[in-house]
């Protein structure tokens, strides 16, 4: 494998873990003001993240490269209001669309084929991580954000259920 590009799926792999944190930090936020349905969803959302580095460490292993992990920055716990978490995540899911579209640039510029194949997956994922993170500020706005309204929405949003993907 083309050394550069094992090392941005190396760092992918930390990118995938500190999205997981920052969704932990989420729910333990929404945890903490008794929005159990808020804290849930996050905590889906952190355990799905750990599935998308794990599965960069599988491929890696997979095609017989070294596997690197880096240290992960604490994230921010300490937010404003309950909007905010929310606005973080649509920018948070933007950036790592950015990175993986990055990341398969450069497998394309190294015609590694197997690895643009293996991206597909994560390309097809942002798209769903940007509709969910938009869904949720939409759905917030909808709430008003009156507290019956954000009552309704967490018992809505404590409905999601985790869902491994497969073969990770
Ligand atoms: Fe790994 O998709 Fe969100 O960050």
């Amino acid at each position: 494998m083309d050394e550069k590009l094992r090392d941005l799926l190396n760092q992918q792999i930390g990118k995938e873990f500190y999205s997981a944190y920052l969704y932990l930090s989420m729910s333990n936020y929404y945890y903490h003001a008794s929005l159990d349905g808020f804290g849930k969803w996050y905590k889906i959302q952190a355990q799905e993240e750990m599935d998308h580095g794990n599965k960069i460490i599988k491929y890696l292993l997979d095609r017989e490269q070294i596997v690197k992990m880096d240290a992960i920055d604490a994230p921010k716990w300490d937010f404003q209001n309950y909007r905010e978490p929310i606005e973080m995540a649509l920018k948070h899911e933007e950036y790592v669309t950015g990175l993986i579209n990055d990341l398969y640039g450069l497998a394309k510029d190294v015609r590694d084929w197997r690895s643009c194949q293996f991206l597909d997956w994560y390309l097809a994922e942002q798209t769903e991580e940007e509709k969910n993170a938009h869904d949720m500020i939409n759905r917030y706005d909808l709430s008003g954000a009156d507290p019956r309204g954000i009552f309704l929405l967490d018992e809505y949003l404590n409905r999601r259920e985790y869902q491994p993907i497969d073969k990770v």
